[in-house]
Formats: structure tokens, C-alpha cells, sequence
């Protein structure tokens, strides 16, 4: 077994029974896509890993998370989802014993706002979500518009699921099999779809049902994420348990 596959294993243990996946990539396969100003500065090869929750994380992960803050009085903090992820996928790091393991998170932008990592380019390179962005789609109906985003669409999930982390393991560098992510959405039509979706009228959620999907957010989850974060009170999250 390869260095990465046994790093693979590891994490996977840890964080898959708590709603969480893990994907392989190198930085190079980032670092190729990406401006000058994301490269991540690590040698060609260097071994890195992204990582999503999916929908069973609010339920097996998040809330036994909440439960614990609010029986010991920590719920003061800042963003509790942000803060459980952080939680875990520290522990899982601390769990493989390794020196200079660099850990990111989806949030985290450096003071001129530009984000440390582009979460749905690592989540393309690793296979684990197609990222759909306006070059997908050969006759762009959006001429006017300067802003199109794209989105990651998970071939089980769907739109639902979020790209949280990426790990660099600035030690390791294995050569890796290059696996494209899967194409979920391969229709020009579909693609305009989704991304009008996303752009117009993302607040209804519609664009994460693009394709059908194993499993959605629950009721609770679809509340919480949908309570702007100044609502998301003691009282609130109390009522969530
Ligand atoms: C800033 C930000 C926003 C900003 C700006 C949006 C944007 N996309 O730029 C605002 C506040 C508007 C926003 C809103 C939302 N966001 Co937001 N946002 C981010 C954040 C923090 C950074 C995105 C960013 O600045 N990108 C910079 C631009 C330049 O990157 P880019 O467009 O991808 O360009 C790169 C690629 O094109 C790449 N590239 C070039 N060629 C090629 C070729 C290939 C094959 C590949 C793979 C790459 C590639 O190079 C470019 C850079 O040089 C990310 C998390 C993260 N750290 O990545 C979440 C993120 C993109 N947001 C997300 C979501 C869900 C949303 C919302 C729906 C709200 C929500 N949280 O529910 C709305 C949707 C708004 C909309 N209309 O689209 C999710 C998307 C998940 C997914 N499935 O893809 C992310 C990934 C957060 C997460 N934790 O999952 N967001």
C-alpha cells in the first residue's frame, strides 16, 4: 500500500461514519488550472486531499456536536458548523501521527479577501465533484453578464453537499491515477439549466436537484441553513435537538 492510500484509509475511518468523504489529489493537477495567485506553493507531486460533508453529517456528526456545546456552555461560538468540521478533521489529522500536514478550511481568505483555497477546483482534480463553470457550455447565453459562477455537482448528492477542507501533505508526494469526476450533467441544455439556477435564483435550492439524488438534506438541516446565521440563537439551536 502506497503512502496516500494508507493516509487514504485513515482519514476515510475517521471521518466517513461521521458524514464526511475524502478524496485524493496532487497539487500540481491544481496548480494547473488555477491564476498565478491561488497556486498552492508546494513541489509538482506533493500529495493533498479534499474534503465534503454530505447530508448524513448534519444528523450523525453536527448535532451530537451541538449537543455537547450547549450542555457545556460553549455555544458563544462564532459559526458551530464551521467549528465541528474543524473539530474532526483536526482530530483525524492529529490521528495520523504526521509532521507538516497543512490544513484549510472553505472560509478561510487571506486580508485582501482572496480565499486560501478554491474548494470546487480541488474537489474537479480529485474526482469527487464535477465543477461546472461557463466554459462548460459551448454557446454562452449570458453575453451580457460579466459574473457566471459555477458549482460542483456530486453524482450522488447532487447540489447537496459542501466542499469544506483541503489538506496538503507537504511530505508526501505519490504519483496518483488521475480520475476525471463524473459527468452528472453532460446535456448543453441541463448545463444552461443549472447554472441559471445557481446564478438567479439560488436562494431557492432548486439548483441542487439538478440531477436526482440518493439523499437530500433533512427538514432540520434545509431550517438551519436556511436561518440567516444572526437567527441561529440559543433557543433556535435548542430547538434543533
Ligand atoms: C467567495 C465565495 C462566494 C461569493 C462569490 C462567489 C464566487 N463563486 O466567486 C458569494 C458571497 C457571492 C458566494 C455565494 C454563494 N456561494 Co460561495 N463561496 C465563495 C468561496 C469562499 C470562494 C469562491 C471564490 O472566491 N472563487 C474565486 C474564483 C476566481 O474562482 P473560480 O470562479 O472557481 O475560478 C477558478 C476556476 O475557474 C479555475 N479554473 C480555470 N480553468 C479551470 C478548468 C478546470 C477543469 C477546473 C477544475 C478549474 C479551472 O481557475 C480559476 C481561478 O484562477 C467558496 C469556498 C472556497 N474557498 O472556494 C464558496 C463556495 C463556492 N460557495 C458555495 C455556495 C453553495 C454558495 C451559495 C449557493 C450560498 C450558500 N453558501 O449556500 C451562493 C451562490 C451564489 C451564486 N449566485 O452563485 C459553495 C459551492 C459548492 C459547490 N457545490 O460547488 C462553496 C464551494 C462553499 C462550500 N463550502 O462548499 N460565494
Amino acid at each position: 500500500m502506497s503512502e496516500s492510500d494508507a493516509i487514504l484509509a485513515k482519514l476515510k475511518l475517521y471521518l466517513e461514519p461521521l458524514g464526511m468523504e475524502v478524496y485524493m489529489f496532487q497539487v500540481d493537477w491544481y496548480n494547473q488550472h488555477v491564476a498565478e495567485l491561488f497556486k498552492l506553493p508546494y513541489k509538482t507531486g506533493t500529495t493533498c486531499a479534499v474534503i465534503l460533508t454530505i447530508p448524513s453529517f448534519f444528523d450523525t456528526c453536527f448535532l451530537p456536536y451541538l449537543r455537547n456545546s450547549i450542555e457545556t456552555n460553549q455555544t458563544s461560538i462564532k459559526d458551530p458548523i464551521d467549528s465541528c468540521i474543524a473539530y474532526h478533521v483536526s482530530s483525524a489529522v492529529k490521528s495520523l501521527a504526521m509532521k507538516n500536514v497543512h490544513v484549510m478550511y472553505d472560509y478561510e481568505l487571506y486580508a485582501n479577501r482572496r480565499p486560501k483555497v478554491l474548494v470546487q477546483t480541488a474537489a474537479h482534480v480529485a474526482g469527487a465533484a464535477f465543477y461546472y463553470q461557463r466554459h462548460h457550455v459551448v454557446s454562452d447565453p449570458w453575453e451580457q453578464r460579466k459574473n457566471i459562477f459555477g458549482i460542483c455537482i456530486h453524482p450522488q448528492f447532487g447540489g447537496w453537499f459542501a466542499i469544506r477542507s483541503v489538506l496538503v501533505f507537504e511530505d508526501i508526494s505519490t504519483c496518483l491515477e488521475y480520475l476525471e469526476p463524473i459527468d452528472s450533467v453532460p446535456e448543453t441544455s441541463k448545463r444552461i439549466e443549472l447554472l441559471q439556477r445557481l446564478n438567479d435564483n439560488w436562494r431557492d435550492w432548486t439548483y441542487r436537484d439538478i440531477i436526482s439524488v440518493k439523499e437530500k438534506y433533512s427538514e432540520k438541516q434545509k431550517l438551519y441553513f436556511s436561518t440567516p446565521p444572526k437567527d441561529r440563537n440559543l433557543t433556535f439551536l435548542q430547538n434543533l435537538l
